[in-house]
């Protein structure tokens, strides 16, 4: 039986259109879940939208029309947006679906039967734009006497009946899970920051409104809606099946990953174990957060106009090549600077001309020189060997540094050898051994061969359509894809496709 791997990205409010922030977390994910797929793991992989709450309900309010059609509206756009990424989602979870007020239902119940809620009222201060509660303490005074969240979002004060949660019985066991489990949440500075949250001492938190009604219904006391956070974290485990935990899909419970953007990190490292842990229920393995991308050195904002529309750049440059971008461009987990020119450099350093050169120059030698037909490996010199070792290598080296979500790393550790390929190329000259040395030629195309092969195959789970093609030019068959098939070695003889271009330069116009 393979090993499971369940990995997930936060669900998107609806309160407005996907960009390139979203696209990115989605991207990653399924970087990741490609990867585990072609390594041998049985993945399931989740995305989804998060529908209720007062932002999203006065989102719909100012577009004038239901909460629902609303939703059905924009969630039907996030998911356009993960199908024109390429993202190879198993599920697309909705907190509108039928599914998801059953499992938090039950979460709620379950919670109450062990003692671990109860009703009072909340009064202070609430960021909508961040559907977040927030201690006075970390308040910035404004010159006009309001007063701005960390996040920069406005806060207001409300009060009203809530029910709340224990949180504040729950800190020892989490700072013994951080500790026991070090790897629990990441990058470094993430898990300082939680840690140190954590140690001040945690207070109950409000886990229900009754100043509006977008939400979930509690159980028992139909007054209150379900704080939107409880209710939002729980759709990791409603697509499992919850709370049938025979379900078929409770085996990929707990998660592997859940993947999110550094501003949530509280919610999913503090609130959502500690939910779980006090109803009793497996923790995920693992919280890893990313940084914000801004455009052209600015934040992205509507009002600026300056939104970077995912879809509207795969349509200039290609699908492969915007995801290839994203992850290599800016080290994962730090902040990001979109900027379309150093798109179009890594586009065409990178891309056409170190590995579609490579593939070009190769393929097209041995079309013209070996009748079309891939050649063998006659006897080895130590650059053959020193660049079959490196290729050999490669899923192994690539596989460390995704272990450590660190994708700029893995994809260098690919150009590393890309860039010995085409010194490697340029050494050997296998144009000038045709007339000189024909089986030594032979032998320096078929170690490009090769090495092409490993590149990308192990590209693959980043840019899928373009290393495909690069696939079937190299004559690997489509069953023969996955890490563990680069042992098999391709059979000497056996009649290639006539090499087409995979990365065309782009000139802007
Ligand atoms: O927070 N740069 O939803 P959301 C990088 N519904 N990533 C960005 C980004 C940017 N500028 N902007 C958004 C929510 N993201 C909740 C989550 S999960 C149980 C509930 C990405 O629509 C990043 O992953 O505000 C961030 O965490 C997420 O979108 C926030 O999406």
């Amino acid at each position: 039986m393979k090993p499971t791997f369940y990995i997930t990205t936060p669900i998107y409010y609806v309160n407005g259109a996907p960009h390139i922030g979203h696209a990115y977390t989605s991207i990653a994910a399924d970087v990741l879940a490609r990867w585990k797929r072609l390594d041998g793991f049985d993945v399931f992989f989740l995305t989804g939208t998060d529908e209720h709450g007062q932002k999203v309900e006065k989102a719909a309010e100012a577009a004038g029309v239901a909460p629902q059609v609303f939703a059905d509206r924009v969630s039907a756009d996030f998911r356009d947006m993960a199908v024109q990424m390429g993202i190879t989602n198993d599920d697309f979870i909705r907190t509108t679906e039928e599914r998801h007020r059953r499992s938090c239902t039950a979460l709620w119940q379950r919670l109450a039967d062990r003692g671990q809620i109860y009703l009072d009222a909340y009064e202070g201060w609430y960021a909508v734009r961040d559907e977040a509660f927030y201690g006075e303490d970390e308040l910035a005074k404004q010159p006009d006497g309001s007063f701005l969240a960390p996040t920069g979002a406005p806060v207001e004060w409300v009060r009203e009946p809530s029910y709340f949660f224990k949180l504040s019985a729950w800190g020892d066991k989490l700072l013994e899970l951080y500790e026991s489990h070090p790897d629990f949440v990441g990058p470094m500075a993430r898990r300082n920051e939680v840690l140190s949250f954590v140690k001040a001492g945690l207070t109950d938190i409000s886990i229900s409104r009754t100043s509006f009604s977008w939400g979930i219904k509690v159980p028992g006391d139909e007054t209150h809606v379900m704080y939107v956070w409880l209710d939002a974290l729980t759709n990791y485990i409603t697509a499992m099946g919850y709370p049938d935990e025979n379900a078929e899909k409770w085996r990929y419970w707990p998660a592997d990953l859940h993947l999110v953007g550094k501003e949530i990190v509280r919610f999913h490292a503090i609130f959502w174990p500690a939910f779980l842990m006090a109803a009793g229920l497996p923790v995920p393995k693992r919280v890893y957060s990313h940084g914000w991308w801004t455009s052209e050195g600015e934040k992205m904002s509507k009002s600026i106009g300056n939104v970077i529309d995912p879809r509207a750049l795969v349509e200039e440059f290609g699908l492969d090549a915007v995801r290839f971008f994203l992850l290599r461009e800016v080290p994962f987990g730090g902040d990001g600077d979109f900027k379309r020119k150093a798109l179009i450099s890594r586009l065409n350093v990178e891309l056409a001309n170190d590995l579609g050169n490579l593939a070009q120059r190769s393929l097209s030698l041995i079309a013209k020189n070996c009748g079309g037909v891939l050649p063998g490996l006659g006897e080895t010199t130590e650059d053959d060997q020193n660049l079959l070792a490196g290729a050999d290598a490669l899923t192994g080296e690539m596989r460390a540094k995704l272990d450590r979500l660190a994708f700029s790393e893995a994809l260098e550790e690919a150009w590393k050898l890309i860039r010995a390929g085409n010194g490697y190329i340029d050494r050997q000259a296998p144009w000038a051994l045709r007339k000189t040395d024909f089986p030594r030629m032979e032998t320096v195309l078929r170690v490009l061969v090769d090495l092409l092969r490993a590149v990308a195959t192990n590209l693959r789970p980043f840019m899928p359509a373009s290393m495909g093609k690069m696939l079937d030019q190299l004559g690997v068959s489509a069953e023969a894809r996955g890490f563990a098939d680069l042992a098999q070695k391709l059979p000497a003889g056996v009649a290639l496709p006539a090499p087409q271009g995979v990365f065309p330069r782009f000139v802007e116009e």
